[in-house]
């Protein structure tokens, strides 16, 4: 630490020298984060200094946490859903195996199966969870094998997990035939909705994904990404209400004597904001954004295409995939690459319908 402070204005200055280092979100085609709302960003300032994780203190900001896990309780078409604000979707997938686990403490060699296509979070959660991972292999449009996954299962299967939202290809899993499987073997079944759970309710034809389906178990959405919310914000919504007192320990200074959550100091700010993006747009206002962002998908995939450059996918929600060599890209565009090597673009809410012209442009020219 300095042994001395420094002035605020120096501090400043020195803050703002270094935040332009970062990347502008112009050319920011990687991500599957985007600039806050402004309505988020109000909220978020509004309860910087609140903790959840001492609730009794914050009664007003925990009431904002239930509101928002009612709002999406009602979106995934299960009222009296349970569920809390987590800090993204690592730890909604962390917290759906722990609880998968818990529940069936009868395993000596618990394992779980998940797409090939699931999210890093997954090997994270099994490595801190003792459990081993089981890889589903895709069938050739980048979904999970429902038959190949149910091949997988024995006795020591403790969970299945369908995602909604593919990180890589913007694919949902076959999660409807997923579903059927879990009730047939009674299996907890976890939707990995972090990306596609704020896109696929308001796509025109929405593909089903949520409570409607017996069999799903819980659901990781992730505000802080297509929800335009401030970081970090992630949300587990469980079906049944109750079921995450499975996890509860002791916390005996605190002002309730029990918690299930993964953190124990937990940010009020970012669950406002997400809740304040979610009823000041509204469905309406949500279907709009989703709509901008679809229409930019394609129409960038039929740009790339007229280039000559094919797409990989044809993707579900907002991500598009190209079979690109990565020399063909100009600087500074900001794009990704999938394991296979395919060139990767999230067209975000900042990802506006002048950016991808402006990018159609630049990979023209640069290629021509
Ligand atoms: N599940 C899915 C389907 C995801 O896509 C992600 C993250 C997670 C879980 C984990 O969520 P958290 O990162 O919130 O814990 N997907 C993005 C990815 O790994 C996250 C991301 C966001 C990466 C912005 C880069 C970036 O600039 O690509």
């Amino acid at each position: 630490m300095l042994n001395k402070g420094r002035s605020e204005e120096e501090l400043f200055t020195f803050f703002a020298e270094t935040k332009n280092e970062d990347l502008d979100h112009d050319y920011i085609f990687s991500s599957m984060c985007t600039i806050p709302h402004s309505v988020a960003v109000r909220a978020h300032c509004m309860f910087m200094e609140t903790n959840l994780g001492d609730p009794g203190l914050f009664p007003g900001t925990t009431a904002l946490e239930k509101l928002l896990i009612k709002r999406f309780g009602d979106l995934f078409h299960c009222p009296d859903a349970g569920g809390y604000a987590t800090s993204g979707g690592t730890e909604s997938n962390i917290q759906a195996l722990r609880l998968a686990k818990a529940l069936r403490h009868d395993v000596a060699k618990p394992n779980v199966i998940v797409p090939a296509s699931a999210h890093f979070s997954f090997k994270k959660a099994c490595d801190i969870l003792c459990l081993e991972i089981r890889k589903a292999p895709l069938t050739t449009d980048h979904r999970m094998d429902a038959d190949r996954a149910a091949e997988l299962i024995d006795k020591n299967t403790v969970a299945l997990v369908g995602v909604a939202g593919t990180t890589e290809y913007g694919m949902v899993d076959p999660i409807a035939d997923l579903a059927k499987i879990a009730c047939q073997h009674d299996l907890f079944f976890h939707v990995d909705a972090a990306f596609g759970g704020m896109v696929i309710p308001f796509l025109n034809r929405p593909i089903p994904f949520d409570f409607t389906l017996r069999g799903v178990t819980t659901i990781a959405v992730d505000p802080h990404k297509m929800g335009m919310s401030t970081i970090p914000a992630g949300c587990l919504i469980t079906r049944d209400k109750e079921i995450l007192n499975t996890l509860n320990i002791d916390t005996p200074y605190l002002t309730v004597k029990q918690e299930y959550t993964l953190g124990g100091t937990r940010p009020g700010a970012p669950v406002a904001a997400a809740l304040a993006v979610m009823d000041y747009l509204g469905v309406e206002g949500m279907k709009a954004v989703v709509a901008g962002c679809m229409k930019n998908t394609e129409r960038l995939i039929a740009g790339m295409e007229t280039i000559g450059i094919p797409r990989a996918a044809t993707p579900d929600v907002n991500v598009a995939t190209f079979v690109c060599e990565e020399r063909r890209i100009p600087a500074p565009w900001k794009v990704s690459w999938t394991c296979r090597k395919h060139l990767r673009i999230v067209c975000m809410p900042h990802v506006h319908a002048d950016r991808i012209e402006a990018f159609l442009r630049d990979i023209g020219d640069f290629n021509a």
